[in-house]
């Protein structure tokens, strides 16, 4: 399977970095013999107090901030390969305790319910400046992320941050369809539109075989509005009602609402035929069911006529936190060109980060699915903030969920 070759593959980038003696935490050239690694956060040698102080001392002055002994970091589910987030505690002694989310209501949910023993989190896009407006992020100064340099320039500075001043990309994608190649149905008619998703007349040809859908709010309700001919981030109430009425119909026909794992039910035989998936999936399917001798793979990723969401997630720091130094330290980790490339190897999403193409595997790197070309690009749109529409949205969505 193609995961345990990037594991591999990983495995083997720490052994590299470990043997020049250098971290990636480090500056991406090295001007001078100085390692810009930093010190361990503990030190489980059995030192005096005052010898501790003294090279705590020194390390502070020579190398940089102290790193606290833990660092909470909350990210969507499967979206890191755990070697990474391992290879950053065992190089500097700081302890991740690691949590993951379904969506981007379900992080703001729990931010918004008061949990304050986050410092690290991943919200897209939208999100941000949904978070932005209430106050949940950190401030940061990009200045105090080296690799930042590594992201490309067309990522940096969004709309939804302007100038960097919160946040650093993590990954992007889009969002379309999966579907089965070798399934009767599919190999005779590509699903190039949502309608595969939302008109009965279709779904009654295939929903047997198992039609999965993203529990995800936004994402579903603008697969709708754009099927519908409105913009998918519309404030306009009644096409948000006649979205929710358009999904309340076909929903009869779905087996399931998954965006935390459905990219392994699309792996069991005879579970889903067909689902509204991130690229990343998507692909990640394809390459899990590749066939050498076929020269192929049993999943295949349309991006529908009507439109398609492109998303950027980001890696960003919660107001609440009291672990800045630590926090933009494990930023410029996951920044690094080699930790870049180890964290697109895993998930087949793509990386922002330009410096880490040279180490994306080719089949990555070449995939139109992961890395769409600019007729593809051509019909893609952003999800934004809603502003007040987002109780229309949360009203749909309960309404949705609850019959
Ligand atoms: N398995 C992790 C998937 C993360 C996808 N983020 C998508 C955000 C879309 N709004």
């Amino acid at each position: 399977m193609k995961k345990k070759v990037y594991l591999m593959f990983v495995v083997l980038l720490i052994l590299v970095l470990s043997a020049c003696g250098g971290g990636p935490g480090g500056p991406t050239t090295e001007t001078d013999g100085d390692s810009d690694t930093e010190p361990a956060a503990s030190d489980s040698g059995a030192e005096t107090e005052s010898e501790e102080m003294e090279e705590t001392e020194s390390e502070t002055a020579d190398t940089g901030p102290q790193l606290a002994a833990e660092l909470s970091v909350y990210n969507w589910a499967d979206y890191i390969d755990e070697e990474i987030i391992s290879a950053y505690q065992d190089e500097y002694g700081v302890t991740i305790i690691y949590d993951t989310y379904a969506s981007n209501e379900d992080l703001l949910a729990k931010l918004q319910a008061g949990a304050t023993g986050y410092d690290v989190i991943f919200p897209s896009d939208y999100m941000v400046s949904q978070m932005i407006e209430l106050d949940l992020l950190a401030e940061i100064d990009t200045n105090d992320i080296p690799n930042f340099a590594n992201i490309d320039d067309a990522f940096k500075s969004a709309p939804f941050d302007p100038g960097n001043a919160h946040c650093v990309p993590y990954q992007w994608g889009t969002t379309g369809i999966a579907y089965r190649a070798n399934n009767e149905y599919f190999a005779e008619n590509t699903p190039d539109s949502w309608a595969y998703l939302f008109d009965p007349e279709l779904l009654e040809q295939y929903a047997a075989d198992g039609v999965n859908v993203l529990n995800d709010s936004r994402e579903l309700t603008a697969a709708a509005l754009v099927y519908l001919g409105y913009d998918g981030n519309t404030n306009n109430p009644d096409e948000i009602a006649e979205a929710r009425d358009l999904i309340l119909a076909a929903k009869p026909y779905w087996k399931t609402f998954n965006s935390e794992d459905y990219e392994d039910a699309l792996l069991v035989p005879d579970e889903v035929v067909i689902s509204h998936a991130w690229s990343g999936d998507a692909a990640g399917a394809y390459w899990e069911t590749y066939d050498d001798t076929a020269e192929d793979g049993n999943w295949y990723y349309a991006i529908p006529q009507e439109g398609a969401v492109k998303w950027l997630d980001n890696i960003c720091i919660t107001a609440s936190s009291e672990e800045y130094d630590t926090a933009v330290h494990f930023m410029n980790y996951l920044l690094d060109a080699e930790v870049g490339a180890a964290i697109t190897n895993y998930t087949y999403y793509a990386s922002p980060n330009e410096a880490a193409k040279a180490f994306i595997v080719d089949e990555i790197l070449n995939d139109p699915s992961i890395f769409p070309p600019a007729e593809v690009e051509a019909k893609l749109y952003w999800l934004t903030e809603v502003g007040d529409a987002v109780f229309l949205y949360d009203e749909a969505w309960t309404a949705i969920k609850g019959q």
